[in-house]
C-alpha cells in the first residue's frame, strides 16, 4: 500500500486534531481505566447523525491553537518568521485564553506582547528562574514544521524546529523534545509504506535514536535538573557544535578541564531505547501492564516524559496486540493507548496521532471522529496549503 504525500500531510494534521479534542476530557486524570476509554471511544465511533440529539462536538485545546498559529505563519509568510509566530501565539491566546494553556507559558505571551515582538526569544529565557521551560508545549505544536521541512536538509530542519520551540521553551529539554517529535513526524512522512513488522519498527527507531543521540551530545545543558549537584556541571562549554570530539563519544562520563567527572545527559535517546526494548518484547508476546509503561516512559507535561511516550503509542498502534483496542485503524488504536496512560492525554495523544497519521494517511482517520472535532475543515486546509507550499518550493522556477 502506497500512501500519497498529501494524504500523509492531512493524516498528520487531522490526527493531531482528533487526539487533542478526544484526549482532552481525560487530561490530568492520573488513573484512567481502560474500560472508561473503551466506552468513550465506542461512543464517539458510533455512526450517528451530527444532527441527532446529544451528538458531541469536542473543543480543541492549546495544542491545536498553537499548531494553527505555526501553520498559518508558515503558509502566509512562506518562510519561518519567529516574530510573526510569536505575535500569532500571543494574539491567539488573548482572543481565546481558556484553551487550557500551560500554567507558565502565558507569562511569555504577555512579555512578547509588551515588547512588541522584538527579540522573540528573550521572554522565554526568563522562565523558571532563567532555566527556561521543559514543558511539552513546544513539541505538541511541531507538526507544521515537520511538513514545511519535508524536503529540507537535516541541519536546516533542526535549526528551524529549535527556533520555533525557543519562542516559548528555551530549556534544552524543552526544545530537544520538540526536535524529537519533529523528527518522528518527518521520518513518518518519509516512510512510503505502512509499518507492519518488527523489522520496520526497529529501522524507524534506530534512525531516530541515532539522530537524537548526536543532537543530545551536541547540546549538553549548562545545568541539569537531572542532577542536583550543580558544581560538577558548572563549567560546560555549551557551544560545542564544531567540536566533533564530543559528538562521537558514546561513553557516559567525560572529564572536563578541571578533571571533574561530568555526566552526559541523553534523556531522550535513553527513553527511545526503552521504547524499542518494550515494543520488541511486546510484539514477541510479552505483556507489560500500563502502570509499568507509565512508570518507565512517563505521562506528564514535561517533554522528556511525554514525547517518547507518544512515539511508543504511535508505533504500538500499528500492531494488534493482546491489549489493543478492537478497531481496524492504527490511529484509533494509538489514540486508545495514549488516553489509557492518563496524565497529559490530549498532548500525548495529539503527538502520537500526528505521527500515526503521517505514517498511515488520512484514510486511517475515521470520518465520524473528525465530525466530533471543532475546526477540522480549517486544519485540513492548512495541511493542503503546506503540501502545495512544499511542492512549489521544490519545483523549478
Ligand atoms: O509547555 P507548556 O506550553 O505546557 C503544555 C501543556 C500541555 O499539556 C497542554 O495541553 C497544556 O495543558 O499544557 O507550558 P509551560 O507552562 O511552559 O510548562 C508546563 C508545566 O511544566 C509548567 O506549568 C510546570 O509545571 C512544568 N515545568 C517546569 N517545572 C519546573 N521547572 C516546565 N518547565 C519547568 C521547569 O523548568
Ligand atoms: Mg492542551
Ligand atoms: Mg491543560
Ligand atoms: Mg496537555
Amino acid at each position: 500500500i502506497i500512501i500519497s504525500l498529501m494524504s500523509k500531510f492531512r493524516g498528520c494534521m487531522l490526527g493531531g486534531l482528533i487526539a487533542d479534542c478526544l484526549g482532552s476530557p481525560f487530561e490530568g486524570e492520573m488513573f484512567v481505566t481502560t474500560d472508561s476509554v473503551q466506552k468513550f471511544l465506542h461512543k464517539q465511533l458510533e455512526e450517528q447523525s451530527e444532527k441527532s440529539a446529544g451528538f458531541q462536538i469536542l473543543s480543541y485545546t492549546d495544542d491545536t491553537a498553537m499548531t494553527k498559529s505555526i501553520a498559518q505563519s508558515l503558509i502566509e509568510m512562506r518562510k519561518f518568521d519567529p516574530k510573526d509566530i510569536a505575535k500569532r501565539f500571543a494574539l491567539e491566546y488573548n482572543k481565546e485564553p481558556k484553551r487550557g494553556y500551560g500554567a507558565n507559558v502565558v507569562d511569555v505571551f504577555a512579555a512578547l506582547m509588551l515588547a512588541n515582538y522584538e527579540s522573540p526569544y528573550e521572554p522565554a529565557k526568563r522562565q523558571f528562574g532563567g532555566f527556561g521551560s521543559y514543558g511539552n508545549g513546544a513539541a505538541m505544536r511541531v507538526g507544521p514544521c515537520a511538513m514545511y521541512g519535508y524536503n529540507m536538509e537535516l541541519n536546516k530542519l533542526l535549526e528551524l524546529t529549535r527556533d520555533s520551540a525557543r519562542i516559548t521553551h528555551s530549556n534544552v529539554y524543552g526544545y530537544n523534545g520538540a526536535i524529537l517529535q519533529c523528527l518522528a513526524i518527518h521520518q513518518a512522512l518519509h516512510v512510503h509504506s505502512i509499518i507492519r513488522t518488527l523489522f520496520d519498527i526497529n529501522v524507524y527507531l534506530n534512525n531516530l535514536i541515532e539522530k537524537m543521540m548526536k543532537i543530545e551530545l551536541d547540546s549538553q545543558p549548562a545545568y541539569s535538573m537531572m542532577n542536583n549537584n550543580t558544581t560538577t556541571t558548572a563549567n560546560i562549554n555549551n557551544n560545542n557544535n564544531s567540536n566533533n570530539g564530543n559528538s562521537n563519544n558514546h561513553t557516559n562520563i567525560i572529564i572536563n578541564n578541571h578533571n571533574q567527572e561530568k555526566k552526559i545527559y541523553t534523556p531522550f535517546s535513553d527513553k527511545l531505547k526503552k521504547v524499542k526494548e518494550i515494543l520488541n518484547n511486546e510484539i514477541k508476546g510479552n505483556k507489560y501492564p500500563i502502570d509499568k509503561i507509565v512508570a518507565c516512559l512517563g505521562n506528564d507535561v514535561s517533554a522528556f516524559k511525554s514525547v517518547p511516550t507518544a512515539i511508543y503509542a504511535a508505533l504500538k498502534g500499528q500492531f494488534i496486540l493482546f491489549d489493543s483496542f478492537d478497531h481496524p485503524s492504527p490511529i484509533v488504536r494509538t489514540l486508545y493507548h495514549s488516553i489509557s496512560f492518563g496524565g497529559d492525554t490530549d498532548t500525548i495523544g495529539s503527538m502520537a496521532c500526528s505521527i500515526s497519521g503521517a505514517i498511515n494517511g488520512i484514510e486511517s482517520v475515521p470520518k465520524i471522529l473528525l465530525k466530533h472535532c471543532e475546526c477540522c475543515d480549517v486544519m485540513e486546509k492548512y495541511a493542503d496549503d503546506l503540501f502545495r507550499l512544499v511542492r512549489s518550493n521544490n519545483s523549478p522556477p
